[in-house]
């Protein structure tokens, strides 16, 4: 019964009808302790909790859509359950999900409405107790820390940070690359608690030779091998080594849930969501950065001075208007309070313009404090719609002087084979009938 299976063409629903062992193998991953693949078919959710014991987070953490209905042997579509409203599914193995834009207008943003984005398959469930985290290569003296040791032996910090996929935006390349289409709502901004990541690669003593760190997370290939690593980056060791770089074991003051990376993740503001690894088991210090001359390619951004070069992973200066956003629809013509988030990278946000015309005016929009650094920034601003049909964009800057460039200024650098690190201004077309749809303007 064992099939070859097309990673992009069988969703996990339908892979547990067809081939539930290997479909277990997929969610829960190889560190199995007692070999329970397949164990799981027939089983409800309540016994799942109960053989893998209390401290295991699946019960309580997955999403209610995705274990009952593999459970349930069944091939109703995947869903995926939120108080919040309706979320963007771009795939279900690995687990791809967006946040539509209009929800992201809280201050934090709630766990259940926060994106996902999975490379590969769930791990296996470890409870704390068993998990092992280490440091290694260039470092004087390599670690291997529990998770009690780095509770109790570090300071604990929680900070507001947002964080992106470094493809979010990626549906508005031309053509259109292969990967998640991501729209712009692989964005969220919640409250990470645990400890510097700096404490830590300190206590190891890095050495002179460091450059980069390499991140390891537990998940699992797709292709169910056991010895190909999913994904592992990291960041240049300075930025290692800045204070606001975490290895987080809460996430809105709460452990971590499942999909976001319990028991550990690293949380490495102003750089791309990649580094951000879950299910972290080891940071590898290293003499070379990961990425390869063809990747970094993908990463060429447009500079304050407006100049490229040929890396990074920070995330540049961007904003979006929220609201209105595609698919609302104005209901009369009138007065509207337009407002949207605004984020860098490098720093705080220092101002956010606002056109209603297709960029030929701009007017400065209100910014809504605390504006925090590598944080989700509100902004608003009053508009008086005339009925007729507008165009509204939103262009940010940071404390660095950086403005958020047009998609014509963005292409003049990199070239139309962009796959990563959209920062384009955004539009929304309004129309007569009031209707508000997704419109790219140069
Ligand atoms: N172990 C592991 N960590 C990972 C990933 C992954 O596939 N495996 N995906 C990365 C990517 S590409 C992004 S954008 C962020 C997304 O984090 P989230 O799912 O908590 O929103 O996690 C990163 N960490
Ligand atoms: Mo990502």
């Amino acid at each position: 019964m064992a099939k070859k299976i097309d990673r992009m063409e069988r969703g996990l629903v339908e892979l547990y009808h067809d081939d539930p062992e290997r479909a277990d193998w997929l969610v829960f991953g190889r560190k199995a302790g007692p070999d329970r693949r397949g164990f799981l078919r027939g089983a409800g959710l309540a016994s799942m909790g109960a053989l893998l014991g209390t401290t295991m987070p699946f019960s309580a953490n997955m999403p209610l859509g995705l274990i009952p209905n593999a459970l349930a042997d069944t091939r109703d579509e995947f869903s995926f359950d939120s108080k919040h409203g309706d979320l963007i599914i771009h795939n279900d193995r690995p687990v791809n999900v967006e946040t539509p834009v209009h929800l992201l207008d809280d201050d934090v943003t709630p766990s259940d409405i926060h994106f996902i984005r999975n490379n590969g398959g769930m791990p296996m469930p470890i409870s704390k107790a068993d998990w092992r985290l280490t440091i290694d290569g260039e470092v004087n003296e390599p670690l291997e820390l529990s998770y009690d040791q780095l509770m109790n032996d570090f300071e604990h910090v929680t900070l507001r940070l947002q964080l992106e996929c470094g493809g979010n935006g990626r549906a508005g390349f031309n053509p259109l690359p292969r990967g998640n289409p991501w729209t712009i709502g692989a964005i969220g901004n919640a409250e990470w608690t645990g400890v510097r990541l700096a404490d830590v690669l300190k206590a190891a003593g890095v050495k002179e030779s460091a450059v980069y760190t390499g991140h390891y997370g537990n998940d699992v290939h797709l292709s169910g091998d056991e010895e190909k690593e999913v994904i592992s980056r990291g960041v240049p060791i300075e930025k290692a080594l800045e204070e606001d770089a975490v290895i987080a074991w809460a996430m809105n003051g709460e452990p971590l849930p499942a999909l976001h990376g319990f028991p550990l993740r690293l949380v490495v503001p102003g750089v791309q969501g990649v580094s951000w690894v879950k299910w972290l088991r080891r940071i590898e210090v290293g003499e070379m950065p990961w990425a390869t001359k063809d990747e970094a390619v993908h990463y060429i951004d447009l500079m304050p001075d407006g100049l490229h070069r040929q890396y990074s992973s920070i995330q540049e200066c961007k904003s979006v208007i929220t609201t209105p956003s595609g698919g609302q629809t104005l209901l009369d013509k009138g007065f509207y309070n337009v407002s949207g988030l605004a984020w860098s990278g490098r720093g705080k946000i220092t101002r956010v313009d606002v056109s209603t015309d297709g960029g030929i005016n701009w007017r400065t929009a209100r910014l809504e404090t605390p504006v925090l650094s590598k944080a989700l920034t509100r902004f608003n601003i009053d508009w008086v719609w005339d009925g007729k049909p507008a165009i509204l964009q939103s262009r940010a800057m940071d404390d660095t002087g950086y403005v958020q460039p047009s998609y014509g200024q963005l292409r003049a650098v990199r070239g139309t084979k962009s796959i990563y690190h959209n920062n384009a201004i955004q539009s929304w077309k309004v129309v007569e009938s009031g209707e508000v749809s997704n419109v790219q303007v140069l």
